[in-house]
């Protein structure tokens, strides 16, 4: 990957310009979203700007101790702070996600911003109409690392610390499953090397994001595991499924299944996995996929969603037993 100087250069002209700085990140946030946002807000900060990082819903348990998460402005818990934000923002950026819609309850007063707008992100499709500038390379293992290419290779490179490097090592972490996919380049090493040259602490931050589980979380894997798990190994492909009583059980919180999917892709032979939800209004869906399998594509042909090759969400309106229903019907045509 190589980027584009002129575009370097028209970032940081941007960020001269601007005295107000809103950093977006996406629903549902993971450790890359948050991570890619948190970092860049440090850097912002040390050039005097003022920055507040937006989310639409709270983050998960397991990412509650990254360096500054208690700066970020959560939409579900303060609405007006938020919209304030976006709205006052003469500069905004989307940090790890295509499209405003990806914001959830906060898709709306992005519309409305007139702010220059910037896309930082590694997920395929970005709306072009709606950005300024782009950094849009869906061939990076994740936003995190995407971001640190840019401040290393810019003026920005005098800010990076421990604490940027740390947020930016968890993102590259998580999003590839602790380096075992969406990793093949050697930049992606070479960027965690400079990473721990920074300070990162890999074990302790490993220790920290994954052997972290609360109970509820490590009995609800067994629950799925168990009871909930339906495999068509002729078809490679396996699913999960919890209905919303299932969830309320455990204390339904952010984050309760994250990860479970993979389970069901781990079986041998299996090609396919998905995990389904049942929320308030919709079925969630997670997808993952090894080899050729394109889950970006099916996500969007058949659950209004979208994401990664390998990776992809979804959602259904239908009922949790319906949307089954269609999942294991689609499954049935596969010729993986
Ligand atoms: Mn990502």
């Amino acid at each position: 990957m190589t980027l584009d100087k002129n575009k370097i250069l028209e970032l940081e002209q941007m960020i001269a310009k601007a005295e107000k700085i809103t950093l977006c990140t996406h629903t549902s946030p993971d450790a890359d979203t948050i991570g890619s946002a948190l970092a860049l807000q440090n850097v912002l900060l040390q050039m005097n700007k003022k920055v507040k990082v937006v989310c639409p819903n709270v983050a998960p348990d397991f990412l509650s101790w990254m360096p500054s998460v208690d700066s970020i402005l959560v939409h579900d818990m303060q609405g007006k702070a938020v919209h304030e934000a976006v709205l006052e923002a003469d500069l905004l950026f989307a940090m790890d996600f295509n499209a405003p819609h990806r914001t959830a309850n906060v898709e709306k007063v992005m519309k409305e911003s007139t702010a220059t707008k910037v896309l930082i992100d590694h997920h395929l499709f970005p709306d072009e109409d709606y950005f300024d500038l782009m950094f849009s390379f869906p061939e990076k293992s994740s936003t995190s690392e995407l971001l640190f290419d840019i401040l290393y290779n810019s003026n920005f490179k005098k800010y990076i610390n421990k604490e940027i490097a740390t947020n930016i090592f968890v993102g590259l972490m998580t999003d590839t499953g602790s380096f075992a996919y969406s990793c093949d380049q050697p930049e992606t090493f070479e960027t965690a090397a400079k990473l721990i040259r920074y300070g990162v602490k890999v074990k302790e931050t490993h220790d920290i994001v994954f052997n972290n589980n609360s109970i509820d979380r490590l009995r609800i894997l067994g629950l799925g595991i168990n009871d909930n798990l339906h495999v068509f190994a002729d078809k490679k492909a396996a699913y999960i499924a919890f209905s919303a009583e299932e969830l309320n059980q455990f204390g339904d919180k952010e984050g309760l299944t994250e990860g479970i999917v993979n389970y069901a892709l781990s079986i041998k032979g299996i090609c396919f996995a998905a995990l389904l939800t049942e929320k308030d209004d919709k079925i969630k869906m997670s997808f993952r996929s090894k080899k050729d399998f394109n889950v970006n594509e099916f996500a969007r042909n058949n659950f209004e969603g979208g994401g990664h090759h390998n990776a992809a969400g979804g959602k259904s309106f239908l009922s949790l037993k319906d949307t089954q229903a269609k999942l294991e019907k689609l499954i049935s045509e596969f010729d993986i």
